[in-house]
């Protein structure tokens, strides 16, 4: 903790905006917002916290590792992956905001419970994404998505989950990293909140995130190259190679965490693109659309960025099943256009 000889530390928002009064002061500007959505979101807030809190002590709380069982995507889940999933579910079940949940933890929606009233919203979420590097202490994040219900009744269904990423309500990811900060949007600006641990709250620090039209840097697992269609390795060759930008030469620079939270919030912040392709492997490309390539492209392009699939926008894909994966190019709108460019196989 930093003293300062004038007393205490500012909190990190001086104006002391925080998350909750945000998000109010948005319900209000909002006619007929009845504050489902504030509830909501200040459940979400609470399982972040609460998730923050083991991360952060994971190795000593002798939850790091594996729980020995697979996830519907056959992946190994972790014991934080499970611990995340179930704050999710307890922190939201009985607010009477949700008619359905999904997770990538659980292979069918989740139902709010018979003795809870049900609402109007349909939560999806990646309780914790990048959870193979929580035991190396690499940064690693919740992912959540929103949407208004389409269907009637006391509880949602699967027509609920499949909406278009146009039709999300409201997007947001918490990053477990050098700080935990959560980002989210409603569609009118993306906001950045800093945890501030000796307050328990999440304060503004990050206002009005704009994502540069163009940035310097391209994220990809290089690693595959092998694996990829000629015009996605023709794209990072010329990402690789010095050319003329602005009167200087040089290429882009590569920065690659292997976490998409990571990846994707130093895109946000500083520019650039970055994409997780299709490729012989995972032909549908490896990241999930519902939970986590829609919510992060709500984001992005409320900050004046692009996410495509590769040939069209994320938010445009019909969604036919609730696990479905899909390549995702995000970022910069014209080093996304570019990508686009290169696959449909047009040169710089
Ligand atoms: P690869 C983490 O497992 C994840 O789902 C995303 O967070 C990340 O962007 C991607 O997979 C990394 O995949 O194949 O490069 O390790």
């Amino acid at each position: 903790m930093i003293q300062h000889s004038w007393g205490p530390p500012p909190t990190l928002s001086p104006q002391g905006m925080t998350l909750e009064r945000h998000i109010l002061e948005r319900q209000r500007s909002i006619p007929g917002a009845t504050g489902d959505f504030t509830g909501l979101f200040q459940q979400i807030a609470l399982a972040a916290k609460i998730i923050n809190s083991r991360v952060r002590q994971a190795g000593l709380a002798g939850i790091l590792g594996l729980t020995g069982d697979r996830n519907v995507q056959g992946e190994e889940v972790q014991k934080l992956d499970e611990f995340a999933h179930n704050v999710l579910v307890r922190s939201v079940e009985a607010g009477g905001h949700l008619c359905l949940m999904a997770s990538e933890e659980s292979a069918d929606p989740i139902r709010v419970p018979e003795q809870f009233p049900t609402g109007k919203y349909v939560l999806l979420f990646d309780p914790l994404d990048g959870s193979s590097n929580i035991d190396v202490d690499i940064s690693i994040g919740t992912i959540f998505s929103v949407h208004r219900r389409v269907t009637v009744g006391r509880n949602g269904s699967l027509a609920d989950c499949l909406q278009r990423g146009s039709s999300q309500v409201a997007a947001g990811y918490v990053i477990y990293g050098s700080s935990t900060v959560l980002v989210y949007s409603t569609g009118d600006g993306v906001h950045g909140f800093t945890l501030d641990p000796s307050v328990g709250e999440f304060f503004l620090s990050h206002e009005n995130i704009k994502v540069p039209a163009r940035g310097k840097s391209y994220s990809v697992n290089e690693g595959n190259t092998h694996l990829w269609d000629d015009n996605t390795r023709r794209w990072v060759e010329h990402l690789k190679t010095p050319r003329e930008v602005e009167g200087k030469v040089s290429a882009n620079s590569a920065r690659y965490v292997g976490s998409l939270v990571a990846d994707f919030h130093r895109t946000l912040l500083k520019g650039g693109v970055f994409a997780y392709p299709a490729d012989r492997k995972s032909p549908e490309g490896k990241l999930r659309l519902l939970y986590e390539a829609a919510p992060m492209a709500f984001i992005c392009e409320a900050a004046g960025g692009a996410a495509s699939d590769g040939q069209r926008r994320i938010h445009d894909i019909e969604p036919q099943k609730l696990h479905q994966r899909t390549p995702l190019y995000i970022g910069s709108r014209d080093d996304v256009a570019l990508a686009e460019a290169f696959l449909r196989g047009e040169s710089a």
